[in-house]
């Protein structure tokens, strides 16, 4: 649990953790867009007064230690299985509040059966979907939603798209179904990104407390270390070259 540090006398608090998180570090590389979106989780949570009884499903990845750094229940699911973990639970205890928190490699490549099926169903759960263009944990591998000509460990001349596919638009697939409710791609590399983001995540979980199906939110990511960039550029790159293939903004909204 988390320990609030008292106000020293004269001084006002202007920031401080939200509540869902521990006290745990975040793992993340320093100046990773994991950090940002995983706070934008938390602050939700606590905007939303869910905390006591929201479950997040962990994906295998960089946010394999979502569970350490969140103060709710948590589900470790193997890798790609969140949304059927998601599923269960959510039918099991509808009055729980069910949340999984997935990478590209996760969600768009081993796990791409269990979304499109949890989408097409329309289950009430809410999917944060970190797409960062990359195996980030496991060294920097192609992801399906790498760029074409995109240098990575298994690319390492650049994504051909003649032999390895074109990126894969999940959130642009997941739109056409009649199952979901609210699927939308955001970023968060400058602060009106951040803030948009955010009233995203807080829709997708307001969806699901009003029963309205399947949410999803897309979040542009980086990886500078396997980027091998600064985060900054890294930031750049998402603003200028990765928006252009993953353009930003609704995809559904059943309202
Ligand atoms: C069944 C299975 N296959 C492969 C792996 C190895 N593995 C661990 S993380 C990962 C990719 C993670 O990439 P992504 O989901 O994009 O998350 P990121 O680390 O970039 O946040 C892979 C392939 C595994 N743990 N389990
Ligand atoms: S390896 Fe990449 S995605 Fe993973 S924490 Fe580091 S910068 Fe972020």
């Amino acid at each position: 649990m988390s320990v609030e540090v008292a106000v020293p006398k004269g001084y006002t608090r202007v920031f401080s953790k939200p509540r869902a998180l521990s006290d745990a570090g975040f793992t993340y590389c320093p100046g990773c867009h994991h950090g940002i979106i995983t706070r934008l989780v938390a602050e939700a949570i606590d905007e939303l007064g869910i905390l006591e009884r929201t479950v997040g499903i962990a994906p295998v990845g960089c946010a394999v230690f979502l569970d350490r750094f969140f103060n709710c229940d948590f589900v470790q699911a193997a890798h790609g299985r969140a949304c059927a973990v998601a599923t269960g639970i959510k039918r099991a205890r509808p009055d729980l509040v069910v949340f999984t928190y997935q990478g590209d490699g996760d969600l768009a490549a081993i796990g791409t059966a269990e979304t499109v099926h949890a989408a097409n169903r329309g289950e009430n759960i809410t999917v944060i979907f970190v797409n960062n263009g990359i195996y980030g944990m496991t060294g920097g591998e192609m992801a399906p939603t790498t760029l074409p000509g995109q240098r990575t460990t298994t690319t390492p001349a650049g994504r051909e798209p003649r032999l390895h596919g074109y990126p894969l638009k999940i959130s642009e697939m997941l739109a056409q179904l009649d199952g979901p409710a609210y699927i939308t791609r955001q970023a968060v590399f400058d602060h009106p990104h951040i803030v948009k983001a955010k009233r995203a995540i807080l829709k997708a979980f307001r969806n699901q407390l009003d029963g309205k199906g399947f949410s999803l939110v897309e979040i542009l990511s980086t990886c500078p270390t396997n980027w091998r960039m600064s985060p900054a550029e890294a930031g750049r790159w998402v603003a200028e070259e990765v928006t252009e293939v993953f353009p930003l903004g609704d995809l559904k909204d059943v309202g």
